[in-house]
């Protein structure tokens, strides 16, 4: 028997035998971070004191307890998996002292956040690291309000037990202060998978969609055969398989805000509650003009997605992934309403899983960008250690000159993707809107990720407002590792 099939009837047990209501053995039994609604004294303001910190973040060996008997080891902040939720004043200056008690230089990165480049956490960009054994202090103003995130920039390489394949992720919130708070409780879940491992099988979704209009496909496709991929064969949201941790208790009528991470080092992830809607209300923190209802939410590494469900089918229902395989080896959580114990949670695919982001947006003109920049995506095929390498505008990182911007200057990116996987791409201390993916126009989306969809195009305009080395490159922490990467420079 292969491991992972191992693995999914362990968890098929686990669920079928109610497990939902185990404690597990160490720890806070919780997996899932459940705040209320906030309130006024809940935004009480924290005033960074002399000398004091506001948060302080230790990086160190630690286990995870994924469900009874399955513990893991991997390094993490404050011994929790996510890191504790980060949440702040948007204009709040804003000091953080990270320690680190591990062997290696790190970086912890504030994915979405307007900060310097030596604050960013990216060592491209010039941040000095957080040294092994010793401490550093981030300090920044808050901004923009939204669902941040932070993690490990480090590059992994070939080592599996670095950068974005540990635990080293958390949320970070910054609250505007005007949040009408219109949601009875709000949780924050973080889709995650463990013990990464290569393969030559490609695990999940990224391949072109045959209905996708592909007009980055080359006439001449590379046929060299693939490198090697990352996998995994278990999953969690937050630091538990789905059945082993506390279940996300709801009472019919209620409306819930989830906050989605996808804070996976490889797999874009799809996301369905049988007979419940999900009101995409932002994308990357940012809100959306237009909030539409959807049965899926597709989010890939790097993304975030706030989306109220209104709680109105009363059940035990299982919050998962739609890939059986997936799911079954532990991404999902168990929604249970009050009264309604039951010892299976159901499951069942949701209904049209077609996920299309400028369904968000609005249809207005873009102002015309002073400058557009066309950046070409290329997969070199099995290259050195069979592992495959990416190309940007026909070179791996680092490029012999940076890509530059003007100060105040509108820019918009062309993004081609030549490959046959979906990239999620991402720039640091900037957002973006977007204007078009695979010919669909829209506007008004702001975001600092955007998945190409392979073989596709995707345009985004970004205004340059924020000097500094800026650092673009995949999500996907292998693709960045092997070239796809590029760094931007103000003139
Ligand atoms: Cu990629």
């Amino acid at each position: 028997m292969k491991r992972r099939d191992f693995v999914r009837l362990g968890w098929a047990t686990i669920i079928a035998t109610g497990a939902g209501k185990l404690q597990t053995a160490f720890g806070e039994p919780q997996g899932l971070h459940q705040v209320p609604a906030p309130t006024q004294h809940r935004m009480a303001p924290l005033e960074p004191k002399a000398g004091a910190a506001d948060f302080n973040l230790q990086i160190a060996p630690m286990l995870v307890e994924l469900a009874p008997q399955v513990i893991i080891s991997t390094i993490g902040y404050n011994n929790k998996v996510p890191g504790p939720l980060l949440r702040m004043r948007e204009g709040q200056r804003v000091t953080v002292d990270v320690v680190n008690d591990t062997d290696v230089p790190e970086y912890v990165h504030w994915h979405g956040l307007f900060v310097p480049s030596e604050m960013d956490g990216a060592e491209e960009e010039g941040t000095p690291p957080v040294p092994p054994h010793g401490r550093r202090r981030y300090q920044f103003v808050a901004r923009p309000a939204g669902s941040r995130w932070y993690h490990s920039h480090t590059a992994a390489m070939m080592d599996l037990h670095r950068g974005s394949y540990t635990g080293q992720f958390g949320f970070l919130m910054i609250d505007s202060g005007n949040d009408p708070g219109h949601y009875d409780q709000e949780v924050f879940l973080a889709l995650r998978e463990w013990q990464y491992f290569l393969s030559t099988k490609d695990q999940d979704e990224m391949v072109a969609d045959p209905n996708d209009p592909m007009p980055e496909k080359p006439a001449n496709p590379d046929l060299r055969p693939n490198g090697l991929e990352v996998s995994a064969p278990l999953y969690s949201i937050n630091d538990k398989i789905l059945g082993a941790g506390e279940p996300l208790r709801v009472q019919p009528g209620q409306r819930v805000l989830m906050h989605l991470l996808n804070a996976s080092a490889s797999q874009i992830h799809r996301i369905g509650l049988f007979g419940h809607h999900f009101q995409v209300i932002a994308l990357d923190g940012n809100p959306v003009p237009s909030p539409q209802l959807v049965n899926v939410i597709e989010i890939a590494p790097g993304e975030r997605v706030d989306a109220i469900v209104e709680m109105n089918l009363p059940g035990v229902w299982i919050l998962g992934e739609l890939r059986d395989a997936a799911r079954q080896s532990g991404l999902g959580i168990v929604v249970e309403y009050a009264n309604h114990a039951q010892p299976r949670p159901q499951w069942l695919p949701p209904a049209n899983a077609h996920w299309d982001y400028t369904i968000f947006g609005k249809s207005v003109p873009h102002p015309p960008p002073d400058q557009t920049i066309d950046m070409v995506f290329e997969k070199v095929p099995g290259g050195p250690h069979g592992i495959n390498h990416w190309l940007v505008n026909g070179k791996e990182y680092p490029h012999e000159r940076e890509f530059v911007f003007r100060q105040g200057l509108r820019y918009r990116l062309v993004f081609h993707n030549r490959s046959d996987d979906s990239h999620p791409l991402h720039i640091h201390r900037h957002l973006f809107e977007l204007v078009e993916i695979n010919g669909k126009p829209t506007a008004g989306i702001k975001k600092d990720t955007v998945i190409v969809p392979a073989f596709g195009r995707a345009t985004v305009d970004l205004l340059a407002d924020q000097p500094g080395l800026t650092l673009f490159h995949c999500h996907i922490q292998q693709h960045m590792d092997f070239g796809f990467m590029a760094l931007f420079r103000y003139a």
